[in-house]
């Protein structure tokens, strides 16, 4: 009952905006398998939605309290109507996190139900209409005193001064994020319309007749495209395109020039990830949603060239981007400092982000392998186990000294700037949305959790569903039932770390170069399968009850660095499946900072369900030594300690 009235509000809401019909523009050419569709049942990420819903979120909504972000809505209220107040807070995008945190809520709401947070944050949401201007304005600092700034480093001026640092645009962005998932996960216009609102002030401004102007932090280019997704407002994506055309081009205005905020150079000319590394991978994803919509080949191209410099000379091991404190940037081809990576969780997010779009441009498994290797390593590390405290950079190594954590040497509990935290509420419970995707006849299989999913392909219904314990082990038991038998095409992904290569780049390799022997089998009979661009092709009748079991064995794995990294010159690392492991001192209290790998190494993997939750170590017994290793994500969960990912290697 509850869903068909859900159904039914969904169907309201969709005909209160015209969709988007007879469209000039492009569309993905594989289409996204929704969160609706895929009921999880997986051991490790199930707990972990279910965290960021009973844990995370009402941790958060209290630190908004606490901490102003809510009142700041309230107050801006006050002044508009002539009152008195004063901003609270520090960051001019402390709003923010109260629309990040929506998201999320959104996501979390679609297979997990919860009448009392959906109210509370529908209360939420009146509150942010209230510290909306009448005209749609929505940045409650500028609105309450616009001279006087919460953020020393922001200077006060009337609206849409400074934009490279005010953070408006950034603001309205990630409202259009959270507006558009409200409305497509309870069906309800209440954040969408002051989105929308807001979204058509943007259009009034900077639109086609309007100011020649960027976002200083990009998000609202894809904000946008989002909006024009729902409404089919042609406005929208055209201003979402301006704004990327104008970047860095000294023909249509004043540069800021500056390369922090990618504004260097017109974004078809840029060929090098630089700059701020959140800023840089949102704005990649949306010129790369500009690519497909617009069937624009430069646009095309000037995202593949940065996607292969990013991936050949400028990302971590663990998929995490952005190697410098200083203005939180990338850092030159092949700067990849251990201890004071900055690596920020967010960037980790956006890098998810953008090559989900890369995937569905292409359909080449290399993005998904990519986005296994940041989901698993260089995103979950940014969250306590128990899900309430953060990292905002994510180092590859620590001395237990140096203060890489806004001040601190391990996980904190919020942050004056807290992006992260909300990032990953509004990150995490959509991770099912990207297990499958489809095309045609062709179902795409990207990432492996237990689950079970309904969905259409050609018009036709397909039940899937996976039985594994995949991180834990390689083995995935996948069950394929279209409605009536037919034929299509089943690409089920090879992960990356089955293949001799870790992405396709000389940034690292495995030592042994090999890839590892797996197994397919179809209903008990094994096949020695077709592989096309990093997935298994399975074409055949399907028909109800099918199986595909696949066994891709694990093996701890030696990893070594192209040598054009100076500090990972005879550095090894290991990797066991999709994870990338550390040493932490806890562990190794005695001789932890002498750890040396061997090639001829004998590890043992033990499954450990008392140590980490439940996670595979990997131990060494070398010399009378004997060393353990942990997954990189469940490091610092034991207070301060030293850490390593990166070992001498011996001899
Ligand atoms: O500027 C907004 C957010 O705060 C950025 O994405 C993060 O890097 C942090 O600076
Ligand atoms: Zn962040």
């Amino acid at each position: 009952m509850r869903n068909l009235l859900a159904l039914l509000l969904i169907l309201l809401a969709a005909g209160c905006h015209s969709t988007k019909e007879n469209s000039t523009y492009s569309t993905y050419p594989i289409q996204d398998v929704k969160l609706s569709q895929v009921k999880l049942t997986d051991s490790f990420w199930l707990p972990r939605i279910q965290l960021i819903q009973n844990t995370v979120i009402s941790h958060a909504f209290d630190k908004c309290n606490t901490e102003g972000r809510i009142e700041n809505f309230q107050t801006a209220h006050r002044v508009m109507n002539g009152g008195e107040g004063k901003v609270r807070g520090t960051m001019p995008f402390d709003d923010t996190d109260v629309y990040k945190i929506l998201e999320g809520v959104a996501y979390s709401l679609v297979n997990n139900p919860n009448p009392a947070l959906e109210k509370y944050s529908d209360s939420i949401i009146s509150i942010i209409a209230l510290g909306q201007e009448p005209d749609g304005y929505l940045t409650t600092w500028r609105t309450i005193d616009p001279m006087n700034p919460t953020s020393e480093w922001v200077p006060g001026g009337p609206r849409w001064d400074h934009l490279e640092i005010s953070h408006e645009l950034y603001n309205s962005g990630h409202l259009f994020e959270a507006a558009s998932a409200y409305h497509w996960a309870t069906g309800k216009d209440n954040l969408l319309n002051i989105a929308l609102k807001n979204a058509d002030l943007l259009v009034e401004v900077f639109g086609d007749n309007g100011m020649n102007a960027v976002p200083g932090h990009q998000i609202v280019e894809t904000g946008l495209i989002k909006l024009y997704n729902i409404t089919g407002k042609e406005d929208y994506l055209k201003l979402s395109k301006k704004f990327l055309d104008l970047r860095g081009d000294t023909s249509t205005r004043n540069i800021w020039g500056a390369t922090n905020i990618q504004d260097h150079k017109p974004v078809l000319q840029q060929n090098e990830a630089v700059g701020h590394a959140v800023r840089a991978v949102y704005m990649y994803a949306g010129m790369t949603d500009i690519a497909v919509m617009y069937n624009d080949s430069d646009y095309v191209n000037a995202v593949n060239t940065l996607w292969d410099n990013m991936t050949d000379k400028k990302m971590y091991l663990t998929g995490g981007i952005g190697a410098r404190h200083h203005m939180e940037e990338f850092g030159d081809n092949y700067e990849l400092p251990n201890l004071t990576a900055y690596s920020e969780t967010c960037a980790a997010i956006g890098s998810v982000y953008w090559n989900e779009r890369l995937f569905r441009m292409t359909g080449d498994a290399k993005y998904f392998d990519l986005l296994e290797r940041t989901l698993y390593n260089g995103v979950i590390a940014g969250i306590s186990l128990d899900g309430t405290h953060f990292f905002y950079p994510n180092p590859l190594e620590s001395d237990g000294k140096f203060e890489f954590n806004k001040g601190s040497c391990t996980r904190e509990e919020w942050f004056d700037c807290s992006c992260c935290p909300t990032n990953l509420i509004r990150f995490i419970p959509y991770v099912p949305s990207l297990i499958y995707a489809t095309e045609g006849k062709d179902l795409y299989v990207n990432l492996f959790m237990g689950n079970e999913a309904s969905l259409k392909l050609n018009d036709k219904e397909v039940q899937i569903s996976q039985t594994t314990n995949y991180p834990m082990d390689g083995k995935i038991n996948i069950e394929v039932s279209p409605a009536q038998p037919s034929e299509f095409t089943m690409k089920v992904r090879v992960p990356g770390w089955v293949n001799s290569d870790i992405v396709p780049s000389a940034l690292y390799h495995y030592v042994d170069e090999k890839p590892i022997n797996y197994t397919v089998a179809i209903n008990g009979e094994t096949i020695t399968p077709d592989v096309n661009n990093g997935y298994i092709d399975i074409k055949r009748k399907w028909k109800k009850g099918d199986q595909i079991e696949l066994d891709f064995p694990m093996h701890v794995r030696q990893v070594v660095a192209d040598t054009k990294v100076e500090n990972l010159q005879n550095q090894i690392a290991l990797e066991y499946g999709p994870f990338v492991y550390c040493a932490e001192m806890i562990d190794n209290p005695t001789d932890f900072d002498n750890i040396r790998l061997n090639n001829n190494d004998n590890y043992q993997v033990i499954r450990q369900t008392e140590m980490l939750g439940d996670i595979n170590s990997i131990e060494l017994k070398d010399n009378g030594n004997s060393y353990t290793f942990i997954p990189y994500y469940s490091w610092a969960n034991r207070g301060v300690d030293k850490m390593k990912v990166w070992f001498p290697q011996a001899n």
